[in-house]
């Protein structure tokens, strides 16, 4: 019987965090403030969220864990990226990130964007330079993982949200854009794992591409809500932001009640996908609750 996932969660954690680290430059390189700005962006205190994703569907389906270390790794890099930029005054002008003032406001604006700038590809290099994924993974996982987080995906769901300020959206494209700005990258961490497994079959594919999709919208569904009913001490951001940018947000539009039951009855679906893959998929299931119950 193996240890509940979330005793072995510190440990994932531990071990992304050490991959990272092995991966962003030292922080005495030149140029040294943009090394150290890298560092401060990536290094500090997220919940790891999208790795465990990786992790916890490379036990679903079986994968090697050594393979799952550098798409783990790309796309958290990717993710931090996002904060970095989604932060900027030219965006959302956000003081506050994981507890820590923002990358921008700890250091400048300027450095802030070269940051993220640096980390975008430093993503597809850790990918391009993992030794244990045969070079035909790489290529999928590049392609998964670019798609998920250009235009069509992560940045195009920014665009809209940005677009939208102010305007009351329908249903479609409320889930529309929640699922390119958010969901895309959660999907794509629990695809990558499916990519680099040996024995995952097409309909395991599916069944993890079904749990992606509904677990990525119930995160943010989740994360709507705590930005209403969540504590900036332990969210890490400015609670109430949403409201001040005038978002389109799940509860804007539908209210407290309606959203939080739209965000069970996601995880009940996630839940449903895993079905299949019996004892194997209980670090996925943990990681399913905790998307939807955590409080930041
Ligand atoms: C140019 C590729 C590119 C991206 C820039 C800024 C931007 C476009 C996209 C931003 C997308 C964004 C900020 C989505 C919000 C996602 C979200 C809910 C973030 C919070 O994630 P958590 O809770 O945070 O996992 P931690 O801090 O725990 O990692």
């Amino acid at each position: 019987m193996p240890t509940p996932f979330k005793d072995r969660v510190d440990a994932y954690r531990e071990r992304i965090e050490a991959y990272m680290d092995s991966v962003i430059p030292a922080a005495d390189n030149v140029p040294q403030r943009l090394h150290s700005a890298m560092r401060y962006a990536v290094m500090n205190g997220g919940k790891r969220v999208r790795p465990l994703m990786v992790y916890a569907c490379g036990e679903c389906v079986g994968a090697d864990p050594d393979r799952l270390d550098a798409p783990a790794a790309a796309i958290e890099l990717i993710h931090a990226f996002s904060l970095v930029h989604d932060d900027l005054p030219a965006m959302d002008d956000d003081d506050l990130r994981r507890g820590l003032p923002t990358v921008h406001r700890e250091y400048s604006e300027a450095t802030a964007i070269l940051a993220g700038d640096a980390l975008l590809p430093l993503a597809f290099g850790a990918i391009a330079e993992a030794d244990s994924i045969p070079d035909a993974q790489k290529v999928e996982l590049s392609r998964l993982i670019a798609f998920a987080s250009g235009s069509l995906g992560m940045t195009g769901g920014q665009a809209i949200d940005l677009a939208s300020e102010g305007k009351k959206l329908s249903v479609r494209e409320l889930e529309r854009m929640h699922n390119l700005k958010t969901g895309a990258l959660l999907h794509a961490s629990a695809i990558s794992a499916c990519i680099v497994s040996d024995s995952a079959d097409a309909d395991d594919r599916e069944a993890i591409d079904h749990f992606g999709r509904s677990i990525g919208l119930a995160f943010q569904i989740r994360d709507d809500l705590l930005d209403i009913e969540g504590d900036t001490a332990v969210i890490g951001k400015a609670a109430g932001a949403d409201e001040l940018h005038d978002k389109a947000t799940w509860p804007a539009l539908f209210g407290l009640e309606e959203s939080r039951q739209r965000c069970d009855d996601l995880l009940a679906t996630a839940h449903e996908c895993l079905d299949r893959f019996g004892e194997q998929a209980t670090a996925l299931r943990w990681l399913a609750d905790y998307i939807v119950a955590r409080a930041s």
